[in-house]
């Protein structure tokens, strides 16, 4: 698919997926750097938190959903390496050449654990901006299927008024809003293979009912003027302010 269509499809269904955005090769070095820190090996200390706190715990003394904000931070080299230097590029296609990296993030799905990813829009998550363009590139870094968590899509949902979003569970853990898999397109993807979504879009995962793990890395895109006026505004992506935030 040429860059145009890309974009064209991006417009109409609010996300595309890309294949191979990164070799076998890399995926296994991304992997290493992944395990040092769901191990513990590098202690990601506030940045990490369950995702699926809202739900009754899964395994004792461990996350539902283990997500991991700002890995880049934690492991040297990350923010030049593969991932974000060829999301960037495809972004800046897709959306425009003052599309910067904004934050970051892993999310693992437990062997198991049995634990959607509730509807949301990520909007929901953000402060208001006037120019509301931004990306998030989801890369699989294992193969990501129905049965162990890949990305469903509401296409076209991004075009929509923001859906009304509450708290699933205690305030802070993850936002849900109504959604259905019946209007959703499914996406399972293979390692190095990812999905771009724009803010806007309603998206959801299953629950891991597999032996294995789901690990994906999500870097999010947005123009370098929205991230100078976010952070004017104190909002880091929980960067030094370890909260999730409502805006609806
Ligand atoms: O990985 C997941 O299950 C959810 C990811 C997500 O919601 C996102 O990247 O916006």
């Amino acid at each position: 698919m040429s860059f145009s269509e890309q974009r064209l499809e991006l417009e109409r269904h609010g996300f595309i997926a890309v294949d191979q955005l990164l070799d076998e090769q890399q995926v296994a070095w991304y992997l290493t750097c992944y395990d040092r820190i769901l191990s513990g090996v590098i202690d990601a200390g506030p940045w990490r938190s369950d995702l699926g706190s809202g739900q009754p715990r899964k395994r004792e003394g461990a996350e539902n959903i283990t997500q991991v904000m700002w890995p880049s931070e934690l492991i040297p080299g990350l923010l030049t390496s593969p991932a974000y230097e060829g999301g960037l590029q495809m972004t800046r296609q897709l959306l425009g050449s003052d599309m910067a990296f904004d934050f970051d993030m892993l999310i693992d799905k437990a062997p198991y654990t049995q634990t959607p990813t509730p509807f949301h829009q990520d909007m929901a998550y953000w402060v208001e901006l006037p120019d509301r363009r931004a990306l998030s590139c989801w890369i699989a870094l294992d193969e990501a299927t129905a049965d162990n968590g890949c990305m469903w899509f509401v296409p076209g949902s991004h075009r929509l008024p923001l859906r009304k979003h509450r708290w699933h569970g205690a305030p802070g853990g993850a936002l849900e809003c109504d959604g259905d898999e019946a209007e959703c397109v499914c996406v399972p993807l293979r390692p190095g293979s990812c999905t771009f979504h724009t803010g806007g879009v309603v998206h959801y995962s299953r629950g891991n009912s597999t032996a294995g793990h789901r690990r994906a890395l999500i870097i999010n895109f947005r123009p370098e003027a929205m991230i100078r006026l976010e952070r004017e505004q104190g909002f880091d992506h929980g960067k030094t302010r370890n909260v999730r935030e409502m805006r609806s």
